[in-house]
Order: structure tokens, then sequence, then C-alpha cells
């Protein structure tokens, strides 16, 4: 009997194909269905400032197609060689199919497969369980009594490889921290944007957005872009340092060039590491920054230790490129005393098993986990989900422009509404260490 219930969960069919993510290159798309019926989709995304250490993302590299971006490499990956494997599996053992996966391609980047088509498969099939359990996949994935619903870090101004502008700082996020509902904290942040759209066009500055629906003006200088926010907040009628702090991905990989960070879309400016603590300096000591991320390369670690010891206690400092959500790099960094919080990305790693075990080891090693979108986006909503299944307390997934970016807060505004009093906003609560 229970023999017979099992096989409604077994999979019966993998299908992939080429799809095309927010900025019209292709990405996969893979259903999973299962003999009971249901079925789970996944596509993945794809970054544009990715850092060296990740998994593999396989492109096909002929030149006739998209540039040499298509995917049908990855594409046919799932539908002959994984398909042909993992058919017939139970959809419920998440960990033994990602751990199949790993073994069938064999290699620590998952380059024989590629990390996204082996990602799509591994997200399709959680999805396709929770469907078939008629379960929200955030309480398929951890079962809790209680959750918390993340802090967003949104995105509201666009620099470096994310926009055409001469702004090096990636990404200015606000961090609406000073509600109790997620919706409430949301909706503050909705009129944020709104208002620093206004000001931007008072000063005649370009509307136009970046990749991930940020504005991307040309500005004077990096510091402009914090003023600008700030008189945002400000006209919004929130207070800027109590009911919202500024977060920066800084993603210095993508400017630093022979041992130096070479400001080359603003002044042109080389620093050293020095030159960067007094850089950060300046606008620690002057402005509501509650989060840094990637503030030195991924292969800098004294630039990393240096900026750890500076202002560990002060802010949360966020590794991306350095750690690339791979549990061995996060370990050497844990080890080091290198940062206090990691960006999780489920494509930097490849399987959503791996990605699970690293925020894990990250809660236990009191580092708080960022869940992360990419800049090429889909309208796949699963890091909604997945940030509310781990408690994280932060998800990091665009402005709210753009329906990739906004998909993902829509879908977390119907998890708050499905929780009810389950459901319990973050706030203040993944910084309390940095506030007393
Ligand atoms: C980052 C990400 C997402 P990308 O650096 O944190 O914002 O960018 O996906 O281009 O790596
Ligand atoms: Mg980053």
């Amino acid at each position: 009997m229970i023999d017979s219930q099992e096989n409604l969960f077994n999979i019966t069919e993998i299908k992939a194909r080429e799809i095309l993510d927010s900025r019209g290159h292709p990405t996969i798309n893979t259903q999973v269905f299962l003999q009971l019926g249901a079925h789970g989709e996944a596509s993945v995304p794809s970054g544009a400032s990715t850092g060296k250490h990740e998994a593999l993302e396989l492109r096909d590299g002929d030149s006739s197609r998209f540039l040499g971006k298509g995917v049908l490499k990855a594409v046919s990956n799932v539908n002959q060689v994984i398909a042909s494997q993992i058919t017939g599996w139970n959809a419920l053992s998440q960990k033994k199919i990602d751990e199949k996966l790993i073994q069938m391609d064999g290699t620590s980047s998952k380059n024989k497969l590629g990390a996204n088509a082996i990602l799509s498969v591994s997200m399709a099939v959680a999805q396709a369980a929770a469907h078939a359990q008629g379960l929200p996949l955030y309480h398929y994935l951890s079962k809790r009594e209680d959750y918390i619903l993340p802090v967003p870090l949104i995105n509201i101004l666009n620099g470096g490889s994310h926009a055409d502008n001469n702004v090096d700082i990636q990404e200015f996020m606000i961090a609406p921290v000073g509600r109790d509902r997620f919706s409430e904290a949301l909706r503050m942040s909705a009129e944020v944007f709104q208002y620093l759209k206004k000001l931007l066009r008072e000063k005649g500055y370009s509307t136009a957005i970046g990749d991930e629906g940020g504005f991307a003006p040309n500005l004077s200088s990096n510091k402009e872009a914090i003023e600008l926010i700030l008189e945002s907040i400000d006209r919004a009628g929130y207070q800027a340092g109590g009911e919202i702090y500024l977060a920066l991905d800084i993603a210095a990989s993508e400017f630093y060039e022979d041992n130096q960070y070479v400001l080359k879309k603003s002044d042109g400016s080389q620093k050293s590491i020095d030159g960067m603590i007094q850089f950060y300096h300046s606008l620690i000591d002057q402005y509501p920054i509650i989060s840094i991320e990637d503030g030195f390369s991924e292969d800098d670690w004294e630039g990393w230790k240096v900026m750890t010891q500076e202002f560990g206690e002060k802010i949360q400092i966020v590794g991306d490129d350095l750690f690339v959500t791979n549990l061995e790099r996060f370990k050497k960094g844990v080890g080091k005393g290198i940062g206090n919080s990691i960006l999780v990305k489920l494509n930097q790693i490849g399987t959503l098993t791996e990605t699970i075990e690293t925020v894990q080891y990250a809660q236990k090693n009191d580092y708080s986990a960022v869940i992360s979108h990419r800049s090429g986006e889909t309208e796949d909503t699963f890091i909604a989900d997945f940030s509310v299944a781990l408690n994280g307390g932060q998800i990091k997934t665009g402005s709210v422009s753009r329906s990739e970016r906004v998909a993902k807060y829509n879908r977390l505004l119907q998890i708050e509404e499905q929780l009810k009093e389950k459901g319990c906003y973050a706030g203040t609560n993944p910084f309390n260490r940095f506030l007393s």
C-alpha cells in the first residue's frame, strides 16, 4: 500500500527547453512530471557580474545562435542524459536526486552537464513534489510551525555592470526594516522608488532603468547616488537610519585590476586596500549604511580581512563573488573570520541540497544568509519561497519595477497573507547586532 502511494510521486517525464531571460538571453526551463499527474517547473537565472569560482553555466558557444549564448547543450543534457537516469525516481527524495545529479556530472564545478542544466532539474523536482503534496513550496521545503518574512534589499539605483551609466557601485539598495509586516515594508519601498523618480526628473537626470529595475542615471559621484536616495526617503516621509537603512553591493571584483581598485566608470581613480577602507569609512561614517556586499575582490582575502576587522561590528559584510554559495570556499572564509554574511544564489553552486547546506552552515556559524536573484532573471519565484523556508530574514531581488523582480515580491505578499499569524516580518532583527 505504502509502496503504491509512493509510486505516485515517481517522476514520469522530464522536459527542458530554451527560453529567454530578462535581458533577452537564452536560459533553461525544465518541467518535471509525476505519476500522480502533478508537475513542477523551474527556470534558471543568469549573472552578469559572475564570480570566477561559480559553478559552470553551460552555453553552446555557437555564434550562429544567440551570439553564442544558446543553451541547447544544457537542454539536451536534461532531456537525454539526466532524464534517462532520474525518470522513475521518487520526487520526494530531493537529497538522493541531487546527489545523483552531482555524481553524474562528476566535476567540482559541474562543467560536464552544466550547473544550469542540473539546477533546473533540482528545483523543478522540489516544485513537483510540493504540488503533488498540495503544499506551498516554502512549507514543503521546511515544514516549520512559524516563518519569518524576509527584509527585502531593494535595489533602486543601478550601476556597475548592470547599467550603462558612470556609477561604479553596482547596487544601491534600501532595507525597509521599520514595519511589522512585509507588505508595509514593500509599500514604503515602492513609495521611495516613486519619489526617487520625481527627484531625478527634477534634476534633469534620466529615469531609464538598469538590469535590476533600479534607475540608472549618470551622476557626478557615487556619493550623489546615496544623497539622492536619502532625499527620496525623506520626501516619502520616512526616516533614513530608523525606518529604512541603506545597503550597497560594490561588486568590487568587477573593477579590480593589477592589485588596484580602479573606479573606471566615474573618476578613474585607483585605490589600494587602504584607499578602499578610507572610501568605506567616508560612506559608513556619514550615511545610514547597514550592509556592504563584495567590498573587495573575489580573491583579495587580505582586503576582506581588513574590511572585516574595521567594520565587522558595525555593519553586515556580505560575501558574494568571494563565497559563491560554495561550502568549501565559505568554510575557508569562516575559518579566517572573514565577513559576517553570505549571499546565496542557487545557480552559483547548482543544486538545492548544496545550497541548503551552505545556508545551514552560515546559520550555525552566526553568519546571516541573504537569498538572492541574479541580474538576468525570469518570472520564476522559487527564491521567494526559498527565503521563507530557510528563515534567512533577508532577500535581495532587485527593484520594485520589472516583472521578473516584482514577481518575487508579489509572491512574498501572497505568502504573508497565507501565513497570517504564523508569519512574522524580520524587521530590524537581522541587523540588531549592529544597531545598538
Ligand atoms: C550580484 C548579482 C545580483 P549578478 O552581484 O549580487 O544582484 O548580480 O547576477 O550580475 O552576478
Ligand atoms: Mg553581488
